[in-house]
């Protein structure tokens, strides 16, 4: 097994508009999902930094892309965290615009190499996810499943939720893979299936 090393991590952007994305041409990971549903985790796990995404405290505050340069043993990307969605409380104009400014970016980037859609693994999927699927297949973005909070299972469910979850997503088991920001599991695993699309 090759070992890919993490060189450093930064935020290199922070943005509310298209007009503040980065220019660099790094090919670029975006982080999906529900809010609360652990993108930040996941992102700071996989660059292995405690603190480098925000994880926040009150659910649906984040409003801005967060871009992070990754330098890697095997070259730089971004790794890009989206605003999160389906926050009760957040008002029907808010939602709208979390929808353009969304879209805007994943229908926009050239440099979009995947969109990574976390599912929190004890819960079933909406239609906010089944349909965001289908919506990033119909554009051609390639579509890695990560389900989260995968240390909040049992063993029985462990082994069940996983099956469940594909078939409700109809995605195969190269497209899902279970993870946990606490414990670590899936992060080797959710890197290799990345770079088979970098
Ligand atoms: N047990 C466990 N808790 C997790 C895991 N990942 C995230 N959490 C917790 O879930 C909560 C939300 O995590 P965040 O990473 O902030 O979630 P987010 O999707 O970035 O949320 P927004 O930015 O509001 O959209 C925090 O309390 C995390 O500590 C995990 O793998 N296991
Ligand atoms: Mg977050």
């Amino acid at each position: 097994m090759v070992v890919v090393k993490i060189l450093s991590s930064e935020i290199v952007a922070t943005a509310a508009g298209p007009s503040q994305f980065p220019r660099d041409g790094l090919p670029e990971i975006a982080f999906l999902g529900r809010s609360n549903v652990g993108k930040s985790s996941l992102l700071n796990r996989l660059v292995a930094r405690q603190k480098l995404a925000h994880v926040s405290r009150t659910p649906g505050r984040t409003r801005l892309l967060h871009f992070y340069r990754v330098r890697r043993s095997r070259g730089a990307l971004l790794l890009v965290d989206l605003p999160g969605y389906g926050y009760a409380k957040v008002p029907r104009r808010e939602r709208e615009q979390w929808q353009k400014l969304v879209e805007g970016y994943l229908e926009d980037r050239a440099v979009l190499r995947a969109a990574v859609l976390l599912q929190d693994a004890r819960r079933t999927p909406g239609e906010d996810e089944t349909l965001l699927v289908e919506w990033l297949h119909a554009r051609n973005i390639p579509v890695l499943l990560a389900l989260t909070k995968f240390d909040k299972l049992n063993a029985s469910e462990r082994a069940r939720r996983p099956k469940a979850l594909a078939a409700e997503f109809a995605v195969t088991s190269e497209q899902m893979v279970p993870t946990s920001a606490r414990s670590g599991i899936g992060i080797a695993e959710l890197w290799r299936l990345l770079d088979a699309l970098l």
